[in-house]
Order: structure tokens, then sequence, then C-alpha cells
């Protein structure tokens, strides 16, 4: 009969689920045996700088294309430096596989580069596993699927020769994910949601994260065009709906605040309160809670909670509503608050907003997609950026981590090489992961960083001045030239200091092939007010 090793068993579970390829920075153990298994298996291996910004560009990968991420770390030190992605792929909710290596069981006497690796895992991961018997082979497609399941989430899979080497009797093709479903809707809290919505003719509805899935965003658009309601939309939600009912971003802010006040029953459509910013719910509108997933802790009691599949729940509840009194005026209106919130701050030439109309402008109908990092700059991107479907803009909410945009770029243009993709980030944020600039020109992603370069942790700054504390450790005391740092890795390099410059440095940035960094210098002084103005 024939034979195959553990690594390559493993390696066929993966092909099994779509995966394409994997990421991460290797060891000279069990990642060596993987990397070849794996492209005899037509799986590639990519090697990144960092092990962090290989977990996003793998959860980023599986996200859009609908498989399994996955990282690849030497055991210690490499398992360490990934902690940030693993918490990533836990709050932001994305399938992946983290592979590490582990000790063999006969080297208990070592003590270099050994922690327990799975009590580091323990918070982040939905599931582990010891590989080092072909026995636990068994035991890898419950763990996959659980990663897959929603909500999706980082798995760990420690490995050892023991496991990956020996010849195991060929046990045929590997399964594909059994994900779990979604329960039944239950018939009794229909009613209730039935007999909640036809009181109300005010509803709005917030959606979040659990609508990036082609249905659930469909079930979406189905219940906001019959009830003709404003629709806010969290950050990882952006694009979801279009006008007239896309009323703008919910930040659990000021901008949104008088449309909801104003609203007679708030709906929430697979939000997930990971995105939700840490202050008190301030509604009393009664609330329906529309969910895949239950969750732990919640911000508000929800009059009526419907866990189930999403577009499932629309069909059954989008004729509860019997009239809605919102006039078009009053969701114009909704939808222009947030506009005029965001243009709040004035400024020099060359204003955080400015750069995001201009590279609206330069990128004209290419459809870019665009990934967004941590910082205050954010706050232009997700107000000002127009977004057609969900995923046509990527932002880490959950963990809100910088150092996330130029990695989710690489993993976008992977899936989707032919579409440009723009990388939106702080100094700060590109400055702890400027290594996959490298990773970038390498694999010739068709990508465009834009850096507002403002010298400083902006958003940090901001709430330092708000809190009356004397400027100190949020400054960086020199300038960096990133359009030199581009050079030095690879990509095209481009430097903006007048607003006259914007739009055809972006827009040459954008034509080429290849990788280029624009690297724009921003007066970060309009964050103060337009921070205000949209959180309050
Ligand atoms: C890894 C990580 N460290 C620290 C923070 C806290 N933090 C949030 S925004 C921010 C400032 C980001 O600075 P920069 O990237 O330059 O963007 P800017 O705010 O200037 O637009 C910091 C330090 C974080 N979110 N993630």
């Amino acid at each position: 009969m024939a034979e195959r090793t553990g690594a390559e068993v493993l390696v066929s579970h993966l092909a099994a689920r779509g995966v394409k390829r994997f990421f991460g920075v290797p060891g000279g153990d069990c990642s060596l045996d993987l990397i070849d298994a794996a492209a005899r298996a037509g799986i590639r291996f990519v090697l990144t700088r960092t092990e962090d910004s290989a977990a996003i560009m793998a959860g980023i990968t599986a996200g859009l294309d609908g498989s399994l991420g996955v990282l690849m770390t030497t055991r210690g030190p490499g398992l360490a430096n990934a902690t940030n992605g693993v918490a990533w792929a836990a709050l932001d909710r994305a399938p992946l596989l983290v592979i590490s290596d582990g000790y063999e069981n006969e080297q208990a006497y070592v003590s270099h580069q050994r922690f327990d690796q799975f009590a580091l895992m323990a918070p982040l991961v939905k599931g582990s596993l010891r590989f080092d018997d072909p026995a636990a082979l068994a035991r890898i497609p419950a763990l996959l699927d659980a990663a897959q399941s929603a909500p999706s989430g980082p798995v760990y899979l420690e490995v050892t020769g023991n496991g990956v080497r020996p010849r195991v009797a060929d046990a045929g093709p590997a399964p594909g994910p059994k994900v779990a479903k979604p329960p039944a809707l239950d018939s009794n809290k229909l009613v209730e949601a039935r007999a909640m919505l036809a009181a109300a003719t005010r509803p709005a509805i917030i959606a979040g994260l659990q609508v990036r899935d082609a249905r659930a965003q469909a079930g979406l658009r189905r219940l906001a065009a019959q009830w003709r309601c404003p629709v806010f939309l969290t950050y990882m939600a952006k694009g979801a709906v279009a006008d007239p009912y896309a009323a703008g971003s919910y930040i659990g802010g000021a901008g949104e605040e008088a449309a909801l006040k104003a609203a007679d029953a708030i709906i929430m459509y697979g939000a997930d309160p990971i995105e939700f910013p840490p202050q008190p719910w301030k509604y009393a509108a009664p609330v329906l809670d529309l969910t895949r997933y239950p969750v732990d802790r919640h911000y508000f009691e929800p009059k009526v909670s419907l866990v189930g599949d999403l577009a499932a729940a629309a069909v059954e509840l989008e004729t509860a509503v019997e009239g809605s009194a919102w006039s078009k005026d009053e969701l114009a209106a909704a939808r222009a608050e947030i506009h005029r919130r965001a243009h709040a701050g004035g400024g020099a030439a060359v204003t955080p907003q400015s750069i995001v109309e201009a590279a609206a402008a330069a990128s004209g109908s290419s459809s870019a997609r665009v990934t967004v990092d941590a910082g205050a700059h954010m706050l232009s991107v997700l107000a000002l950026w127009q977004a057609r479907e969900v995923n046509d803009v990527l932002i880490s909410r959950g963990l809100a981590t910088m150092a996330f945009a130029l990695p989710a770029a690489i993993g976008a243009s992977l899936v989707d090489p032919d579409r440009p993709v723009i990388a939106f980030t702080g100094d700060g944020g590109l400055m702890m992961c400027a290594g996959e600039l490298a990773t970038a020109a390498e694999l010739g992603c068709r990508l465009t960083v834009v850096v507002f370069n403002d010298s400083s942790l902006a958003m940090i700054g901001v709430k330092q001045r708000q809190r009356k504390f004397p400027a100190a450790g949020v400054d960086y005391s020199q300038s960096t030239d990133f359009a030199a740092v581009a050079k030095g890795f690879g990509c095209r390099g481009y430097r903006v200091e007048k607003g006259g410059d914007l739009v055809p440095k972006l827009a040459e940035a954008m034509r080429g092939a290849g990788p280029a960094v624009v690297d724009v210098v921003v007066d970060p002084a309009p964050y103060n007010e337009q921070l205000r103005a949209l959180r309050g």
C-alpha cells in the first residue's frame, strides 16, 4: 500500500481546504520538511520578513478567498514574534492555522529556546494540538474546522520530527472543511422580533463584520431597501450598503448620535462587539440583535436576540416593518453629518482629508481595494473613501493593531493580483513592518503605500492634548524619508510636500509596475478637531 510522510498528509489537508500558499519565517527543523512537502503539492511558501506580518497576510488571503490562512514559524522566538498577528486573527475573526516547531519528547533535557508554547497561544486560539506522532493526524481535520467555523479564528498546531517524518499508510483523499452550520432561527424569537419591528416606524440598522459575506450583504441590502432606513456600518462592514441608505460609520461616536437617537428600534445586523469602542451604550430604543453566533459579552441587553443565518433572518423579517417614517431628506442629512464632521479641522495645504481625496481621484475608476492602519489617519480614510462592496476596505478593528495595512495589502494583492491595492498608513505603523516592503517588491504586488508622514504618533498626541498633558513621548525627533526607504527595499518611492503634487505623484505611483510608496508630509493639526467632531 502507498505510504506518505506525516508532512505530506498534513499538506494534503491544507490543499483540500483551498490553501494555495503559506507564510512565515522558517526554522531549521520541521519548517524545512513542510516547505518541501508543500511545494510538491503545489502549495507555495511565501517568505516574509516578520512572523506577525505573515499571520496577517495569511489571514487576509483566507478571508478574501474563503480558504484557511496558514502561518509557519520556528519554535521559541519565531512563535513569540507571531503573537500580535495571532491576536489579530483572534480579535478580527480570521481563520488561521499557526504551525510551529516543538521539541521531540526525547529532548526533555533542552532549555534552549524553550517555553510553554501552548500556554503562550492559549488565550488567543480556538484549539491546539501537538503533532508528535502519526496518530495525531486523525485529529487535524477537527482542528482546522474549528479555525474555519464562525466566528473564525486561529488554531495552533505544534509539530515535531516524530510527527512529520514517519511514513504512514495513505488513507486516501483528505476531507474538505466541515464548517459548523448556523443554528436554525428560533420560531418564537422570530414572532417576538416581528412584533418589535411592527411597532417601529423609524428603524435604524447597525451592521458589523459578519456582513462580510455575499449572502449576508445581500440580506442587509434587502432590509435597507424594504425598510427605507439608515444603515450605519462598522469599519469592518464598510461597503455593505450603498446610498441612499448608507448613513456612515458606526464608531460609537458623536457623528451617528442624532440619527440613532431619533430611531425607535435599533437592529444589529451581524455586529460583533469586538468592533465597538470601550464606552457604554447610549441609546434607549429597543435592540433586535441578529447574529450568526452568540458572543461572550455585549454592550447592551437586546430586547430580542436571534442567532442564526443572517440572510435567512433578513428574508423572515423584511416585511415586518410596516411603514418607514424616515424621509429622503433625513437619510441624506444623516450621511451629510458624518461627512461634515470628517472635514473638521482645516489646516495646511496637505491635510489628512486631502490625501484621501487625492488618492481617490488618482485611482480613478480602477476600483482599488484599500487597507488602513490604526492611527488618526484612519478617520479620514473611513469617512471619505467610497466603498462599493464589503472587503473593499480592510482594517483591523477588533485588535486595532498598527502595522496591519502593509501586510494586509500584500495578502489582498496575492488573492487579486490584477486589482490595485492602496495601503494607507501612518509613519509609526509603517516603521513597525517596513521590512515587508521588500516582500511586496519580491512578489511584484500592484500596491501603493500612502504614508501620512507627520513624524508623530498623531492619534496618541491628540489624546495627550485632550488630557492636557505636556507634549512628550509621542513625536519622533527626526523625519523619516520613506521614499528613500522604499527604494532601498526595491519599491518605487515618491515624496510629496506640496498639495499640488498630491494627485500627479499618486497617479504616477499607481500607474507603474510593482509596489510604490508615496511619502506625504502631512500636518497633523486637523486631527484634534476631527477626532472631537467624529467621536465627541
Ligand atoms: C501595535 C500597536 N501599538 C500601539 C498601538 C496604540 N496606538 C494606536 S494609534 C497609535 C499611533 C499611530 O501612529 P501612526 O502610525 O504614525 O499614525 P497616526 O496616528 O500618526 O496617523 C498608537 C501608538 C496600537 N494600536 N498598535
